[in-house]
């Protein structure tokens, strides 16, 4: 079986373990407690104190953390040590125009490059290998994350970013790349390009794949790894509790191990907010455990999976969590990104000046994801002279494309031609199959 980055932590007895998490737990809630307001205001709610905590049980006698809560302290309320003590911040998508702002101290980046190696040596990355990054490097946490982790293995990184697929696959080529590290959609697309070019996969050097970021499928698997040659993995992460380094697949390819050290799972029922018991599907909650700037406690994720405590014959006693294929929200992933139809929503009031009915379709044409939004023209853009109907849609067109970051692109129809049941749009029309 494959190496394992730090048995310590990966291979520890569940007393162990629970025995850490819950040293961790205590520490992490008094420093939240002391040093960030939202939080002590929320857990006077329940009249809990730090003391309070005294084992693992009592964590669900905390209210949970949302992203409204995130959005409500914009930017840096959430946030548990001073900005000097900061050197990184990155963002997320947030359902308004603002994005969720995140920030890492020295120990922060240093916590999240290992748990990065941790998830790229159980997928197979050793220090031999040439790790092709195609995430894109900036506010997003996923080119970072992957990035130290890679340096912490002693690999050697080819920071690419995303996109200039003809240049991602000469560097392949030329370079010997030895592991690609992307969206599972864009590996696809790689792959389709290198059909086109008559490139046979087979005179590639690449052994390993590491996806994540969005959902995926097996059958989406079984294609990668068959047009790619090589043997591909999934990851899991978000900007909110860290970036990619949560949970990885081991070389089983049979759930991701969480790193039950660094972050505490549980599921519950999105409606009901109730705990649910092992193994049943639910939205997944994680607290953070030894993060310092940006702490997190009962996070909702609004993924849904299901945990799996049975023994992994990788030798890792970690749980595993299934792949995330449902939101328990209306957020959309697009080739990475995260939307949400509030923020076109936001986008289509500011510009047209009032609601206009609306419909977002997203479609996948080959592994590539495209973004139209549809809508009625109300008599007040019906009202406007062409050349200002133009602009009207130039102007939106920017606007929905610089607060989701993605192209999009727009078409006015008829008003009341939108489908309606019972007199309401289906907002979002998703017909991608994954
Ligand atoms: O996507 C972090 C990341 C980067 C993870 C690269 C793995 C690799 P965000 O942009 O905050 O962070 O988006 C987080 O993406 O809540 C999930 O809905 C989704 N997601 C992330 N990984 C997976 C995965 C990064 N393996 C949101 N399968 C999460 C399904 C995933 N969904």
């Amino acid at each position: 079986m494959n190496n394992i980055w730090d048995p310590t932590h990966e291979c520890m007895s569940r007393d162990e373990l629970e025995q850490l998490q819950l040293e961790r737990l205590q520490a992490t809630i008094n420093r939240v407690h002391k040093n960030v307001t939202h939080y002590r205001k929320k857990f006077a709610e329940p009249g809990i104190l730090p003391d309070d905590i005294r084992s693992l049980t009592d964590l669900t006698k905390l209210p949970f953390t949302s992203k409204e809560d995130l959005r409500i302290n914009y930017p840096y309320g959430m946030f548990a040590v001073p900005l000097r003590e900061v050197v990184r911040i990155h963002s997320s998508s947030g359902t308004t125009s603002k994005p969720i702002v995140v920030g890492y101290t020295k120990n922060d980046i240093r916590i999240w490059s290992n748990l990065v190696a941790r998830f790229m040596t159980a997928a197979g990355v050793t220090h031999d290998d040439l790790v092709q990054i195609a995430f894109s490097y900036g506010l997003f946490t996923g080119a970072f994350g992957v990035h130290y982790g890679a340096e912490v293995i002693g690999a050697s990184v080819i920071p690419m970013g995303t996109g200039n697929t003809e240049k991602q696959i000469m560097i392949m080529q030329d370079y010997k790349t030895t592991v690609l590290v992307s969206t599972p959609s864009y590996a696809l697309q790689l792959a389709s390009r290198i059909r086109e070019a008559g490139i046979d996969p087979h005179t590639l050097s690449l052994k390993f794949g590491l996806f994540g970021g969005e959902p995926w499928s097996e059958r989406m698997r079984r294609e990668i790894e068959s047009s790619l040659g090589l043997s591909a993995t999934d990851n899991y992460g978000l900007s909110e509790v860290i970036g990619p380094g949560i949970a990885g697949e081991c070389q089983c390819k049979n759930g991701m191990h969480i790193y039950e050290d660094s972050f505490i799972p549980e599921i519950i029922d999105p409606q009901s907010g109730a705990l649910l018991p092992p193994g049943s599907p639910g939205e997944l909650v994680l607290t953070t455990l030894n993060k310092e700037a940006f702490p997190m406690i009962r996070y909702r994720t609004g993924d849904i999976t299901s945990l799996d405590y049975s023994p992994c014959s990788c030798g890792r006693t970690l749980v595993r969590m299934q792949r995330v294929v449902r939101r328990s929200d209306d957020m959309l992933i697009i080739r990475g990104i995260n939307v949400y139809p509030s923020q076109v929503e936001e986008a289509i009031v500011r510009v047209a000046g009032s609601d206009a009915p609306y419909q977002i379709v997203v479609e996948r044409q080959g592994a590539m994801d495209s973004l139209e939004v549809i809508i009625e023209v109300t008599s007040k853009i019906f009202s406007l002279e062409l050349q200002k109907q133009r602009s009207f849609l130039e102007t939106l067109k920017k606007r929905i494309g610089s607060v989701t970051g993605i192209g999009v692109s727009i078409k006015l129809v008829e008003a009341n031609s939108l489908p309606r049941t019972e007199g309401r749009i289906n907002k979002v029309m998703d017909k991608r199959q994954i």
